[in-house]
């Protein structure tokens, strides 16, 4: 475990003993040393594999230090685990709804015998909570907002998370003789950022024996539909899946429309219908009478680009169908050419173990080299991101003659040295400017004070954008998909404002931050931005994420010459330099 994990450990121990009513103390001594563990600023794993004593740093005793050497050699804590054991599983699950905590919880269950989210939703709604010694209208709101908030985060599937779910399914079933075909349809074959549930499609010789074997995987957990040619399962995961057979002389058709997105399909449909043309899900008719119910002759829909044709139309690649334009663009025959991931030629962003990485400059520059990058930056965090181990100007120091090492042993790519600078609260830098100076290239990132408001959290970013060694603007949102909200941000003006700098902005791949969304990057790639796409790796395994940033990339309809590091590195140093200003 690393230290956000272990702070993150034993703030759910203390929150649980709070629940218990446990001695004040002992709760007490668990929040100091989650504080103490959130502002160390070496690795505790690396502390404990030195055998140095845990109790030597504040608020640690021995019971503290125990947990800690578990949690770094067996990365669990038994302790905690009992907890849970001990408290009812609804109590937990109200614990953990943003706006209530252990406290609130505790109240609400004991006094309302509410037991389960449903329950604490209606009495809500009943105006219950409110008349609570101690909640009140507003935090009756909170608590309202935070049961959406939790509704919506718990049934979707980051892409990435589906995938791993779904492509063992699909190897598994690719052995099924019968199966001729077979492709997922849905929000996955969009590469959205996140994932209701797996639509496959497929051909078959005979559907029936498809079905079986799809039903009779081994990670199906619950049968929810059996059908003759469409089956529905949850797979141990959580994740549904719907598998249909289709006939071969529709299979395009199918895919057209369970590939949606719902919106882009209604578009379709509509441009068939003023074509006297009926689209569905088993082809193109024509429509022979005004307002016939019967069908018509079918025209096509053996192959998706049949159908896309039908109604004047290129085809449309599935990252692009949101309705977000890309019909009237295909219409005029303007559909761009989409980035792909071998475009990229170097990675902006990442991390090393002078931070919170878990690979060695070298392991990381070797690796970046073996995926072909022609260039490299190294961007270990600042100093005020105490729990990283961020570096302050005597680190950062070490590490460059370290960097200059590395670059002599690996001529065959280049290694720019940087660094992930902290925006502090007041929109100043966490780095001395003689030290930005030294730097090749300058990112900023949002780390802490998320929750300002909206006016006070942009001018911050603002001032930042001014210093006049920035050049990246890494996950400008700050949101981790499912877990936390982005930061409240007017995003037109500070991307307005970029642009006119030539600040550039991250797209980061992290499959959980995906910052900036799709319809940022449209907006930034209308107001003339630069935009990078990059990693953000702590690892050398996490450099393949760059694929999840250009799925996203392709959902805005951006092409390799929109983003700067698609460029040989003469040009892409010349793009990266701020406007003269
Ligand atoms: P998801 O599963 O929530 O991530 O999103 P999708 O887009 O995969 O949605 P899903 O699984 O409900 O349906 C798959 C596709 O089937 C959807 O993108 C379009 C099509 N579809 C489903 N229901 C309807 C509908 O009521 N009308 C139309 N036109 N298309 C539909
Ligand atoms: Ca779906
Ligand atoms: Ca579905
Ligand atoms: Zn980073």
């Amino acid at each position: 475990m690393d230290n956000p994990e272990i702070a993150r450990t034993l703030e759910e121990v203390a929150d649980i003993l709070e629940i218990q009513s446990s001695n004040p103390f002992r709760i007490r001594a668990y929040r100091n040393a989650v504080r103490t563990v959130e502002t160390v600023t070496v690795p505790l794993r690396r502390w404990v594999e030195e055998g140095r004593a845990l109790t030597d740093l504040p608020g640690i005793g021995k019971e503290m230090a125990n947990h800690i050497k578990e949690m770094v050699e067996t990365g669990t804590l038994g302790f905690r685990d009992e907890l849970l054991a001990e408290v009812p599983r609804s109590l937990i699950e109200l614990m953990r709804l943003p706006g209530l905590g252990p406290k609130k919880a505790r109240k609400v269950f004991d006094e309302l015998k509410i037991g389960s989210v449903d329950e604490l939703e209606a009495a809500a709604r009943e105006g219950r909570i409110a008349a609570l010694p101690g909640f009140g209208a507003k935090s009756q709101e909170k608590i309202l907002a935070g049961i959406a908030d939790y509704r919506q985060q718990g049934s979707r599937f980051l892409l990435n998370e589906a995938e791993r779910s779904v492509e063992p399914l699909l190897a598994y079933l690719r052995e099924t003789p019968e199966i001729e075909r077979l492709e997922v349809a849905g929000s996955y074959r969009r590469r959205k950022e996140t994932i209701g549930d797996i639509d496959l499609l497929a051909i078959a010789s005979q559907p029936i024996p498809v079905m079986e074997r799809f039903r009779g995987y081994a990670q199906v957990d619950k049968i929810l539909m059996a059908g003759d040619t469409r089956s529905t399962v949850v797979l141990g995961s959580g994740l549904q899946v719907d598998l249909r057979v289709v006939p071969a002389e529709c299979y395009g058709a199918a895919l057209v429309y369970f590939t949606g997105s719902k919106e882009h399909n209604v578009k379709l449909r509509r441009r068939a219908v003023e074509r006297g043309l009926r689209i569905s899900e088993y082809g193109v008719f024509q429509v022979h009478e005004e307002g016939s119910e019967t069908e018509g002759e079918c025209i096509g829909g053996g192959e998706e680009a049949e159908v896309y044709a039908a109604v004047g139309l290129a085809w449309i690649p599935p990252e692009l169908r949101e309705d977000h334009g890309e019909i009237e663009l295909a219409a005029a025959g303007r559909i761009p050419d989409l980035i792909r991931v071998e475009d990229l030629r170097g990675d902006l962003h990442m991390h090393s173990t002078w931070s919170d990485g878990r690979n060695s400059i070298e392991e990381m520059v070797e690796a970046c080299a073996a995926r072909g990058y022609e260039y490299m930056v190294i961007s270990d965090h600042s100093k005020s991101l105490a729990m990283t181990g961020g570096l302050d100007a005597y680190r950062l120091r070490e590490q460059w003659k370290e960097i200059d090492e590395v670059r002599a042993r690996h001529p065959e790519i280049r290694v720019l040295r940087s660094m992930e600078v902290d925006i502090l609260g007041d929109g100043s830098l966490d780095l001395e400017d003689e030290m930005l100076a030294g730097l090749d290239l300058v990112l900023i990132s949002l780390h802490s004070r998320l929750d300002l408001p909206l006016v006070q959290q942009t001018d911050r970013v603002l001032k930042a954008l001014e210093h006049r060694q920035v050049n990246i603007f890494c996950h400008p949102t700050a949101r981790l998909i499912n877990r936390r909200k982005p930061a409240e941000l007017d995003l037109e003006v500070i991307l307005r404002r970029a642009a006119e700098l030539g600040v550039a902005l991250e797209l980061n791949c992290s499959p959980n931050r995906l910052d900036l969304k799709d319809t940022h990057l449209m907006l930034a790639k209308e107001l003339g931005c630069k935009i990078v796409i990059d990693t953000d790796s702590h690892r050398t395994r996490e450099l393949g994420l760059m694929r999840y940033g250009v799925d996203q990339a392709r959902r805005a309809g951006l092409g390799p010459e929109d983003v700067l590091n698609t460029r040989g590195f003469e040009d892409f140093w010349i793009a990266i330099q701020r406007s003269r200003m």
